[in-house]
C-alpha cells in the first residue's frame, strides 16, 4: 500500500513527502512532476494551452499509473487532485491517504508561485481554494497532520503515523520442527537454501508488497499452538509449515480452527509423492488451502496467495 499525501498548494507536502520517503525507504513520486515528465510541458503551460479540464484528466491518468506501481511508494498529489471522486476512490484503494494541513495565512507567507497557475495571478485566491476544497480533503483523507510551520516535529509525527497506522497487512509465518535445519541435510528433498536464506528472501518479497511479515520457528508443538492463539488481534493471516506435525497434530488443527484467521499450509516437498504416511495432512483441514511441492517457491506462492486473500476481504 502507498502513502499518499494530499493538501493545499504550499502546505509543505512535497518537502515532507520526500523526507518521509527517505525515512521509510520507499520510492517518491510527485504527481505534478510526473505530469510534467509525461506531457513534456510545465504545469503553467498545460493550463495556458489546454485549460484546467484537460489538466485534470491528465492528472487522473498519471495518478492511476503511479498508484498501479507494485512497490509501495510515497506519493504527493497536487492541491486539486482530491476534487475528482475518481481520484479520491483511487487513492483510498491504493493506500493510506494523509492530509497535510496548513492555514492559508501560513501558506501565503512562504509560497513560491512557480508551477501554481491557480495562485500566480492572485495569491489571495488561496483563501477561496481553502474554503472550496475543505470538504474534499476531509472526504479523501484517512488522517490529518498539521504542518503550520515546517519543522522536524511534523516529519516525526508523519513518520510515526505512517509506521503505526499504515494499512499494511500483517502475516505470521510459522515453521515447525526441524525446518531450522534446512540447507544442511537432505537437499534433494528440501533444496540447498538455508532456513536463514529462505527467511531473508521472504522478508524482501513481503517488504515489496508492503506486508508486515513475522517469521517464527519452533520444534515444539505447544509453542506453535501458543503462537497461533496469540495471533488473534495481532495478525491478519497465518502461513504455516507444521513440519512432521502436519501428519499427526489434531492440537494444531484445533488451534488453527479456533483463531478464525485465514491460514495457508505450506510444504516444500510434494507430500503426496513421498511415503504414504506423509500423504495425509491432519492440519490442512483448517486451512484455506495448501501449497506443496515447489521447494522454496511454495513459501513465496503462499505469501502471494495470502496477500490476495487479505486484499479481497
Ligand atoms: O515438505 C515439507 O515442507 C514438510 O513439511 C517438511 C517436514 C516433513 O516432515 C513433512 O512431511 C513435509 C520435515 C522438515 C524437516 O526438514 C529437514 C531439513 C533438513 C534436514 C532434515 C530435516
Amino acid at each position: 500500500m502507498h502513502v499518499i499525501l494530499v493538501g493545499l498548494s504550499g502546505s509543505g507536502k512535497s518537502t515532507l513527502g520526500e523526507a518521509l520517503s527517505k525515512r521509510i525507504n520507499r520510492p517518491f513520486y510527485d504527481l505534478d512532476k510526473e505530469i510534467v515528465k509525461n506531457v513534456g510541458k510545465s504545469i503553467d503551460e498545460i493550463f495556458a494551452d489546454q485549460g484546467e479540464r484537460a489538466f485534470r484528466s491528465i492528472e487522473t491518468k498519471v495518478l492511476d499509473t503511479i498508484c498501479s506501481k507494485s512497490e509501495p511508494a510515497v506519493i504527493v498529489t497536487g492541491g486539486g487532485a482530491v476534487i475528482d471522486p475518481k481520484n479520491r476512490s483511487l487513492m483510498k484503494r491504493s493506500g493510506t491517504v494523509i492530509r497535510i494541513k496548513r492555514s492559508p495565512e501560513a501558506i501565503l507567507s512562504t509560497l513560491n508561485l512557480e508551477g501554481r497557475p491557480l495562485l500566480k495571478a492572485d495569491p489571495n485566491r488561496i483563501y477561496t481554494l481553502a474554503r472550496e476544497r475543505e470538504d474534499f480533503y476531509h472526504l479523501a483523507a484517512d488522517y490529518t497532520v498539521q504542518n503550520e510551520t515546517a519543522s522536524d516535529e511534523t516529519l516525526e509525527a508523519l513518520t510515526h503515523l505512517v509506521l503505526t497506522k499504515d494499512k499494511a497487512k500483517k502475516i505470521l509465518l510459522l515453521n515447525g520442527p526441524n525446518l531450522n535445519l534446512l540447507g544442511t541435510r537432505e537437499p534433494s528433498i528440501y533444496g540447498n537454501m538455508t532456513y536463514e536464506q529462505i527467511c531473508k528472501s521472504l522478508l524482501e518479497s513481503a517488504a515489496k508488497k508492503a506486508i508486515n511479515l513475522e517469521i517464527k520457528q519452533s520444534n515444539h508443538e505447544g509453542e506453535l499452538i501458543d503462537w497461533i492463539q496469540e495471533a488473534v488481534g495481532e495478525q491478519d493471516g497465518i502461513l504455516i509449515n507444521p513440519g512432521a506435525y502436519t501428519h499427526t497434530s489434531i492440537a494444531i488443527l484445533d488451534a488453527i480452527r479456533s483463531v478464525k484467521l485465514p491460514v495457508v499450509e505450506i510444504h516444500l516437498s510434494n507430500i503426496h509423492a513421498r511415503e504414504t504416511f506423509r500423504a495425509h495432512s491432519v492440519t490442512a483441514a483448517g486451512a484455506v488451502g495448501v501449497i506443496a511441492g515447489f521447494g522454496t517457491m511454495s513459501y513465496h506462492l503462499a505469501l502471494e496467495a495470502m496477500s490476495n486473500i487479505l486484499t479481497e476481504q
